[in-house]
């Protein structure tokens, strides 16, 4: 596995995305990419785009949670933890947590090394005192954290509703991965998207402007990049849904004519209409959440949520 962390000595390296992976995805039967794709360097810069999308209110809402319930939450987590921030991209939402949570130690983990580093590089100009430290790795795998991270009182801050990119028996053994990572005296900050009606998810998954069609078709650039594959990105267009049998989002892109697709360890033919999954986002009902993150081995101690219930901030111990 590839880990690299940002240290006055360390240099980070570009990627930790494994072109292996890819190249498996999309020989399956039915063609895959995992969403961890999405986030090259343009990737995360249109995901940050896609969260200020009248449609998409997960980071809004979410952002008002913390907002209204800031204090409390801060109570429940307790002050002086070693912050480990997982999907930190731009470090934004852990950065309005400082105040309140006054971590002892903050740790910002992202899959997208070079984004994540020039985050904390800028963080650390206004934080100048903090022990802070970017760690570029695929959290999604077995991982370890780098040796210089502190294992008292480890808060895992997981916001966005990441985990919904997991299905849920693999959320289950990501929690418990962490819970084996955080020690007694642990806990785990998690926000998760709540179900709700499909016309509100629909759009927040196909937006008017296109953005999260751009987020969509820019895996088959990474993909190009990556792997040196040959998608002609102009054929292959956006779909995102709910698909309520399965309580989950889907992303998928669909090719518009009939093509082969060469790359480093594979070449396939996709015909006019195929679709490569390229996500899904499962939204729970919040006691279906609790019931997850105590499968995951953790005590769900406080959930928080907004006045219509669309997301929930839940503070678990370990
Ligand atoms: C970052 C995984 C939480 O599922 O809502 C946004 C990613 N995909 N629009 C989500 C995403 C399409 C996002 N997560």
């Amino acid at each position: 596995m590839l880990t690299s962390c940002t240290t006055e000595t360390r240099q980070a390296t570009p990627s930790a995305h494994d072109p292996a992976e890819l190249s498996a995805g999309l020989l399956a039967r039915e063609a895959w990419i995992s969403p961890k794709f999405l986030y090259d360097a343009l990737g995360s810069r249109l995901f940050e785009a896609i969260c200020e999308l009248p449609e998409y209110y997960p980071t809004r809402t979410e952002a008002a949670i913390f907002e209204r319930h800031g204090a409390d939450i801060a109570r429940a987590a307790g002050a002086g933890v070693t912050l480990i921030d997982l999907g930190a991209g731009n470090c934004a939402k852990a950065a309005a947590l400082f105040p309140l949570l006054r971590p002892r130690q903050y740790v910002a983990v992202d899959i997208s090394t070079e984004f994540v580093s020039d985050a904390l590089e800028r963080l650390r100009l206004r934080h100048p005192g903090m022990d802070m430290q970017a760690c570029g790795l695929d959290f999604s795998q077995r991982f370890d954290l780098p040796p210089g991270v502190r294992d008292e009182r480890r808060l895992f801050f997981y916001p966005g509703s990441s985990i919904g990119n997991f299905s849920p028996d693999e959320a289950v053994a990501f929690l418990r991965r962490l819970r084996g990572q955080c020690g007694d005296d642990g806990g785990l900050l998690i926000g998760i998207d709540l179900d709700k009606d499909k016309a509100v998810l629909d759009a927040a998954y196909d937006d008017e402007l296109g953005v999260t069609a751009a987020f969509n078709r820019n895996v088959l650039r990474h993909a190009n990049r990556l792997a040196g594959a040959d998608f002609d990105i102009r054929c292959w267009r956006h779909h995102g849904f709910f698909n309520p049998d399965e309580g989950r989002v889907e992303m998928h892109l669909e090719a518009e004519r009939d093509q082969v697709v060469r790359w480093r360890g594979g070449a396939r033919e996709f015909v006019r209409g195929e679709r490569i999954h390229t996500e899904n986002s499962y939204k729970y009902r919040p006691a279906d959440a609790i019931d997850l993150l105590e499968r995951g081995g953790f005590e769900a101690a406080r959930i928080w949520t907004d006045p219509r219930r669309w997301f929930a901030v839940i503070h678990a111990q370990a």
